[in-house]
């Protein structure tokens, strides 16, 4: 296909997935936003600069495979004959599942699909997961739980504008999705976030609990929406069921205990619920702040509970939600990169579903192999007697985004096989045997689909530079050589997709009426979409909730402690997350000269008083040490911190990485890792030390 001079796309990195036009200059790509309804016409510093990505000067070019200690540039036919050869040996010796697969929440709806297809059939391994487990897991098994199915927002994005008051748990879209913030102008905001973030700033009331406490917060929330009676009594009785569970456990969170084990004062509490509670338009919106615990699933679950006693869920005008956070990560749950899932949503473990499947792979049901390990589990079990001695990583980059990532640098490092498909030498990709160089979004086609569940065509602008290739065409490639049926595999992405959507068809996440021609006529198309004439769904629940009976379920959740609690060798809290210039791991945005300049290295944020008490000055390097291990930061005295906590992004590398600190604690549900809690001290060093 050859290179074209104007397109309309959207942007490679979060998913808000915001509408751009990219044209080809005489100097290079220009980005311009479009009227698209989640950014009407903005973009942030990220968006922005996005064309750099296509232009980064350590782009890889060329295969590359590990020769005398160095990676070598290699022929394709190279570098796929010797993973192949690998494979089968590590195969014939070890079984199917020694080999694994790490997938991506950014990669396209046609990729995703196409891996957990080449893992299942090409691998037979049943040892898949990616890394949305990190990012979406949690709010996904509650929202199943509530609703019975998991779609990041049930509304279009738009429908926000209408609100009274939007409530925002440990989620900073000022930061994370800025042009989300247009849609929150009119509301008022109640924010619950440790921090005082610039979302915080633009709230009516911030309530700020010490870090892993959002659950005994929420139950204290239901607490005072029932004994002051602002609970919606006909709702409750005629579109939910397990009201009284739910209320028994919340009873006893008196607003004075919740005060005692948040730091959230009383009348704060009182004034978040009345304001949600007296609104005519209300939402409720979860992200990765009270997400991503060892209780990650029952935190959600009581947010839901509160959604629900107040009457929120599935009614014009009024929500709950999750903000999906990876450009892909509502696409990237659904078509079966997940260690419990097949395409379409279905559980691996369903009889149906893996009929279903199997059919329109081909095959007989038997052949799909069973639930794998999680993703952290996955890493963690690496080169171990037990776990798989061969990863393949489409997507991620691990050595700086898994938690406790000391140790996985370790698991990863005693591999037999580390392949990686990338773009960029990511610091996982530097780590291994053979690196794949792929197509990024400018130079491919396919479909992404946005936080609020809407299909979205990403379209292809200009030709790779040097070999790269689709990942389409890698899992092809190596497919045929470890002796499956090319056509299997199809390389275009279109016949991917049509595959994808036949695949979905009777499952919760269905496509089946979505084709290409119907996107690129502008429809706006939200799952579920069933057949050719429907016109996709963007307001989910309004006749029933997706459960047999149309009712919601509230769930019984209890407060518990994080897994670990500050002491005398680690006094303090430090929680975990994102910058505005600065995108995950850092792989992409690391690249872009414009964002490392506004956010160039790891610093660490810390009270006033605290930096004190530890010999700490605002400037100054210091060492956060946790039970793991140390990493290195510039201290910002913050005077709105609590003084029990401290904040890192983890979007920085080596000894900067945040995940030097963070633990092995996984939600028992979601196997969600607790990135948001860990104890640690701060300490000064020398800058010398450091340089
Ligand atoms: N600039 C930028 N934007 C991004 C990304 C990025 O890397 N950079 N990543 C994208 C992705 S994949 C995701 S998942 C989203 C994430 O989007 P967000 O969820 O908004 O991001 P985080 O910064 O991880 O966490 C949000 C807030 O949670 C707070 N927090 C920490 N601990 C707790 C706690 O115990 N309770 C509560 N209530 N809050 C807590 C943090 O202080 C932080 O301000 O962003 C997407 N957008
Ligand atoms: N401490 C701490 N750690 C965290 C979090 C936190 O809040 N705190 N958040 C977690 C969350 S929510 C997330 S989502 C993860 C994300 O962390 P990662 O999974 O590491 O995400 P990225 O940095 O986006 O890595 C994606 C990699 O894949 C490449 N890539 C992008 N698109 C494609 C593609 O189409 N094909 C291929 N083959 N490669 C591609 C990119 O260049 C990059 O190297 O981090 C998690 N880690
Ligand atoms: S908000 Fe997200 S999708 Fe929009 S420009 Fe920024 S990174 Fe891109
Ligand atoms: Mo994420």
């Amino acid at each position: 296909m050859p290179d074209v001079r104007t397109v309309a796309t959207h942007c490679p990195y979060c998913a808000l997935q915001c509408g751009t036009q990219l044209t080809r200059e005489r100097r290079g790509v220009s980005v311009r936003p479009t009227d698209f309804p989640v950014n009407r016409g903005g973009l942030c510093q990220k968006g922005w600069t996005a064309p750099a990505l296509l232009d980064i000067p350590d782009r890889l070019r060329n295969p590359l495979v590990r020769r005398d200690g160095g990676l070598t540039p290699v022929d394709w036919d190279t570098a796929l004959d010797t993973i192949a050869t690998r494979i089968d040996r590590i195969r014939r010796d070890h079984g199917p599942d020694a080999v694994g697969v790490f997938g991506g929440g950014g990669l396209t709806n046609e990729k995703a699909y196409l891996l957990g297809k080449f893992a299942r059939l090409a691998l037979g391994t049943s040892q898949i997961d990616y890394n949305g487990r990190f990012c979406m897991s949690s709010a996904a098994a509650a929202g199943n739980a509530a609703f019975g199915v998991d779609r990041g927002l049930p509304f279009p994005v738009t429908d926000l504008g209408g609100a009274d008051v939007v409530l925002l748990a440990g989620a900073n879209p000022a930061e994370t999705m800025p042009p989300l913030m247009q849609h929150l102008r009119t509301a008022q905001l109640v924010v619950i976030d440790p921090r005082r973030t610039a979302t915080a700033e633009r709230a009516a009331l911030h309530l700020q609990p010490s870090p892993g406490t959002d659950l005994a917060l929420v139950l204290g929330l239901l607490h005072i929406a029932v004994v002051d009676g602002w609970a919606d009594t006909d709702y409750i009785r005629t579109r939910t069921t397990g009201f009284d569970a739910a209320w028994q456990r919340a009873m006893t969170w008196w607003p004075e205990r919740v005060e005692r084990v948040t730091g959230v004062p009383v009348t704060a509490q009182r004034q978040a619920v009345r304001m949600l509670a007296e609104a005519s338009s209300a939402y409720v919106l979860t992200g990765r702040g009270a997400e991503q615990h060892s209780k990650g699933v029952d935190t959600v679950s009581g947010f839901i509970n509160l959604a629900l006693a107040l009457g929120l869920p599935g009614r014009a005008g009024r929500g709950y939600g999750c903000l999906t956070g990876q450009g892909n990560g509502q696409g990237g749950r659904e078509h079966g990169q997940k260690a419990d899932q097949l395409p379409g949503y279905r559980m691996i473990t369903d009889p149906a579903a893996r009929a279903h499947v199997a059919e329109t792979w081909g095959v007989l049901p038997d052949v799909l192999p069973g639930p794998g390990r999680s993703a952290y589990e996955l890493l963690d079990a690496l080169g171990t007697t037990e776990g798989p001695r061969a990863l393949l990583v489409f997507g991620s980059n691990p050595v700086v985004s898994a938690p406790n990532a000391g140790h996985i640098v370790d698991r990863l490092s005693s591999l037999d096989l580390l392949v990686v498909a990338d773009f960029v030498p990511s610091e996982t990709a530097q780590l291994a045997d053979v690196v794949l160089p792929v197509t990024q979004w400018a130079e491919e086609e396919g479909t992404m689909t946005n936080l609020e569940g809407r299909i979205l065509r990403r379209r292809r602008l200009q030709v790779p530079p040097g070999h790269a290739r689709s990942d389409l065409e890698v899992l092809h490639g190596l497919a045929v050589r470890l002796g499956e049926p090319g056509h299997r595999y199809p390389t275009s992405p279109r016949e991917v997709f049509e595959e994808l959507c036949r695949a979905s068809a009777g499952g919760k996440a269905d496509y089946a009426g979505i084709t290409y021609e119907r996107l690129d006529a502008g429809e706006a198309l939200h799952w579920p979409c069933p057949d050719a004439e429907h016109p996709g769904t963007p307001r989910l629940f309004l006749d029933g909730f997706a459960h047999p009976d149309g009712f919601a379920r509230f769930v019984p959740v209890e407060h518990r402690d994080s897994a670990e609690s500050p002491h005398g060798t680690f006094p303090l809290t430090a929680t975990t997350g994102r910058v505005l210039a600065q995108y995950q791991s850092g792989a992409q945005t690391r690249r872009v000269a414009e964002l490392n300049e506004a956010s160039p290295e790891a610093f660490v944020e810390i009270h006033p008083d605290t930096a004190y008490r530890a010999g700490l000055a605002d400037g100054i390097m210091a060492k956060v040490t946790s039970p793991r291990g140390s990493a290195l930061a510039r201290v910002r005295v913050v005077a709105t911190m609590r003084t029990d906590t401290v904040f890192l992004p983890f979007h920085f590398p080596g000894g900067a990485r945040a995940n030097l600190l963070t633990s092995d604690a996984l939600d028992p549900r979601s196997r969600m890792p607790e990135f948001k809690v860990s104890v640690v001290r701060v300490e000064p060093v020398q800058e010398a030390v450091v340089l």
